[in-house]
C-alpha cells in the first residue's frame, strides 16, 4: 500500500470540499470501521501510520484505493505537527494507542508514552496548527478500574488498575483540560470493550472465537484461559465508532459514555461461542494462573443515557449475535486457510 510523501495541501475550500477526517491508529480494530463509516459519510480519509519493516494493513486492505496514508509515530511530535498541518484536517479522531492490557504490566512506560503522553503530543499539533480543528479521544472504561458504583456513567469517580487504565486517565483529563483552556472542540469518548471479527486475536473474544473455530475444523485440541469470572460490558465495534462521530457532530463538545449497559462473564462467552458450534466447552478450556492479571477489573457496566438522549445514539447488536458472527467469521477464515494449506 503506497504511503503519501508530505505534500502541502491548499486552504481554500468551498462548500462542495468534502469533510477532511484524520484518523490515528488506522490500522487497528476501530480505526478500520472508522475509516469504512466516514467514507461512506462523504469524507475525505486520512489514516496516520508507524513505520515497520511489515506492514501490517490487513484490516484496510479493502479500502486502501480510497484513504490516504501518511508516515507519522505518536512519539515523535513533529512528526504529528507536519501530518495536521498538511493534510489540515476538519475532525481528529485518536484511536492509536498501546491498547492491550496485559502488555501495559510488561510495558509501563512505553504504554504511558502512546496512550498517555501520545494524547498531548496530538492536541498540540492541533493548537499550534489551528485550533478550529475537532477532536476525538479514545477513552476507555478501563479508567474506571475498581469502581463502586455500577452502572458507570461520566459522573463515576476513576480507580485504573492497570498502567494501561492510569495512561487513559491522563488522556481523558488531557482532553478535558484542552477543551477548557484553549476552546478546542475536545471530546473523550469512554468506550466499554467493542469487539468484532476485526478484534486482535489476544484479546479474549477474539482469542475465544479462533479457538472454538479451530478445535471445531480439528486444529486445535484445547484452550487455555485466565479469569473466567471476569465480567465485561461487550459490544459490538461497528456501532461504537458511528457514536465517535456523532460525538464531534454536536454544536457542544462533552464526554460520554458508550456502552450496552449488560455484562457478561468470560464462562457466558465462552458457553455461548463453544454451544454455537455445538460443542461443550467444558471438555476442552482450561485455566492457566499465568493469564490472571496482577490487578483485575471485575464489574465493568456502562450507563450509556447521556449518549441515548443527546446524541441519538444507541447499540444495534447484542452480546449473543456478536459471539454467533465473530465465531462465523473465524470458522470460514479458519476453513480457507485450510483448504489453502496454510494451516
Ligand atoms: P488496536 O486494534 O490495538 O489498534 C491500535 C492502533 O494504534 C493500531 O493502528 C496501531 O498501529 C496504532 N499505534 C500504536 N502505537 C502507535 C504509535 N506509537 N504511533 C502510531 N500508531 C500507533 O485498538 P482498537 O481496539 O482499535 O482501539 C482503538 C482505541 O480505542 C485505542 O486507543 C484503545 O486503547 C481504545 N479503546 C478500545 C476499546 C476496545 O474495546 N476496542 C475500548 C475502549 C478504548 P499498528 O498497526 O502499527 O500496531
Ligand atoms: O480482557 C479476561 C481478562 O484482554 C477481558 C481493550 O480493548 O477493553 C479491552 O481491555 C477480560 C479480562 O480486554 C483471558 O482478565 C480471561 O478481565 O479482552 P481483554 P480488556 O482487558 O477488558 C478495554 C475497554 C480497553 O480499553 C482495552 O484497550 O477477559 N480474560 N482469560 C482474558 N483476557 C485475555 N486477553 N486473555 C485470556 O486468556
Amino acid at each position: 500500500m503506497s504511503i503519501n510523501q508530505p505534500v502541502s495541501r491548499q486552504k481554500s475550500e468551498s462548500k462542495d470540499t468534502p469533510r477532511r477526517a484524520l484518523i490515528t491508529g488506522i490500522t487497528g480494530q476501530d480505526g478500520a470501521y472508522l475509516a469504512e463509516f466516514l467514507l461512506e459519510m462523504g469524507y475525505e480519509v486520512h489514516g496516520m501510520v508507524r513505520r515497520s519493516s511489515t506492514e501490517s494493513f490487513d484490516r484496510i486492505e479493502h479500502i486502501h484505493g480510497h484513504i490516504e496514508l501518511h508516515q507519522a509515530d505518536l512519539l515523535d511530535q513533529l512528526s504529528i505537527i507536519t501530518l495536521i498541518s498538511d493534510v489540515r484536517p476538519h475532525e481528529v479522531y485518536n484511536l492509536a494507542a498501546q491498547s492491550f492490557v496485559p502488555t501495559s504490566w510488561l510495558q509501563p512506560l512505553l504504554t504511558g508514552e502512546f496512550t498517555g503522553l501520545g494524547v498531548t503530543r496530538v492536541l498540540e499539533a492541533i493548537r499550534l496548527v489551528d485550533t478550529g480543528i475537532r477532536f476525538y479521544q479514545a477513552s476507555s472504561s478501563e479508567m474506571f478500574g475498581a469502581v463502586d458504583e455500577e452502572p458507570q456513567t461520566e459522573a463515576t469517580p476513576f480507580y485504573p488498575r492497570s498502567p494501561y487504565g492510569v495512561a487513559k486517565v491522563y488522556g481523558h483529563w488531557i482532553t478535558v483540560n484542552y477543551r477548557e483552556s484553549y476552546d478546542i472542540f475536545a471530546c473523550s469518548g469512554m468506550l466499554f470493550n467493542h469487539e468484532s471479527p476485526r478484534r486482535g486475536k489476544e484479546f479474549v473474544t477474539r482469542k475465544v472465537s479462533d479457538a472454538v473455530a479451530r478445535i471445531k475444523l480439528g486444529v486445535q485440541d484445547s484452550l487455555s484461559l485466565g479469569n473466567l469470572d471476569a465480567a465485561r460490558d461487550w459490544g459490538y465495534a461497528g456501532d461504537y465508532v458511528r457514536a465517535m462521530w456523532l460525538m464531534l457532530q454536536q454544536d457542544k463538545p462533552s464526554d460520554y459514555v458508550i456502552a450496552t449497559g449488560e455484562k457478561h462473564t468470560v464462562r457466558d462467552l465462552v458457553e455461548l461461542a463453544f454451544n454455537h458450534v455445538g460443542l461443550d466447552w467444558q471438555k476442552y478450556v482450561c485455566t492457566d494462573p499465568k493469564l490472571l492479571r496482577p490487578a483485575e477489573v471485575n464489574k465493568l457496566r456502562g450507563d450509556a443515557t447521556k449518549a441515548r438522549n443527546e446524541l441519538g445514539w444507541r447499540p444495534e447488536v447484542d452480546f449473543p449475535s456478536l459471539v454467533r458472527m465473530m465465531v462465523d467469521a473465524d470458522l470460514e477464515r479458519v476453513e480457507r486457510e485450510i483448504n489453502e494449506q496454510k494451516l
